[in-house]
């Protein structure tokens, strides 16, 4: 196995669910963990914790060489909420990670770090980022994080700008976003595995009909889409769509343009 033991964070999550049987094959051990309960099963180590304690998270790195990152806050909130969970969170993820020698991390960025481009537009990997929202925000950080970590320390990241990660299409904007599972969990493995990533960035999108993004500069990781939103072409039309002209169908972040703001004073 490449890795002694493999954190998985976010595992009560539903991409957390969806990833950790797969994730058991890249570490001799895999550690669960989350702020929610998860289920026990077979060896893995499964560690409650919540990632806005720096005690808690440094014990929770401790013994890892390879982190999977995806808890936290996976929508638009309010800045105290996202401040908590995915900056103070991300932070002493990887505080925890130079403490404890951990050589690689995969990070789940969001497509809501570059959510204000134009649909018409067709993005890098090293395109300007236009955070939709205090949650794109809170991605932006996460990858500029993981590069100075990279840049100061020598830790590895992949940062997966993930699109819209659900068994099938939910609207007609995730017929460009869409990442099937089989897809993220290859993505996830070759983040993991791919040799000399550096500090990288890769959109996690499938082999859609349309996409507004190209991995073409990330092509070292060796990641090639299997499926596609074509496969549900049948359906599709009857998919809800945003109003025409709207922001929500002018701009890459969908409905997460527009929500917000919060008032919490
Ligand atoms: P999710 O919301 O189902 O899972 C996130 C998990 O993080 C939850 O189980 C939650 O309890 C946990 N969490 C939240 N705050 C925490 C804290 N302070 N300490 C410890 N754990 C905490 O989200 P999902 O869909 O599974 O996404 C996983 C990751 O991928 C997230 O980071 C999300 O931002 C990212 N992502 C997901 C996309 C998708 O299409 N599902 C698209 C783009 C990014
Ligand atoms: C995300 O970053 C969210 O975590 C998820 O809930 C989806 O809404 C996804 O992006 C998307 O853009 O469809």
């Amino acid at each position: 196995r490449p890795f002694k033991r493999l954190l998985l964070t976010g595992a009560a999550g539903a991409l957390g669910r969806v990833l950790r049987p797969a994730m058991r094959g890249h570490a001799s051990v895999l550690r669960v963990s989350d702020i929610q309960p998860m289920e026990e099963s077979g060896s893995d180590e499964v560690v409650v914790c919540d990632l806005a304690d720096k005690a808690g998270t440094d014990a929770l790195v401790a013994g890892c060489d390879a982190i999977v990152h995806l808890g936290g806050i996976s929508v638009e909130r309010p800045f105290e909420e996202i401040i908590e969970s995915n900056i103070r969170g991300t932070f002493h993820l990887y505080e925890g990670a130079r403490r404890h020698g951990v050589k690689r991390v995969v990070f789940a960025s969001s497509n809501h770090v570059v959510g204000f481009h134009p649909q018409s537009e067709h993005l890098q990997t090293d395109c300007e980022r236009r955070p939709d929202g205090y949650y794109g925000i809170s991605k932006a950080f996460g990858e500029d994080l993981s590069r100075f970590y990279f840049d100061r320390y020598g830790i590895e990241t992949v940062c997966l700008r993930i699109g819209s990660a659900y068994a099938a299409p939910k609207d007609q904007r995730m017929l460009s976003t869409w990442l099937s599972f089989g897809d993220l969990e290859a993505l996830v493995g070759r983040s993991l595995l791919a040799p000399d990533v550096g500090h990288l960035i890769a959109y996690g999108v499938s082999d859609n009909p349309s996409v507004w993004w190209s991995n073409a500069k990330a092509a070292r990781l060796g990641f090639e889409p299997q499926d596609t939103s074509a496969a549900f072409k049948d359906s599709s039309a009857a998919l809800p769509a945003a109003l025409p002209g709207s922001p929500e169908a002018r701009f890459q972040g969908g409905p997460f343009v527009t929500r917000g703001p919060f008032e919490t004073l």
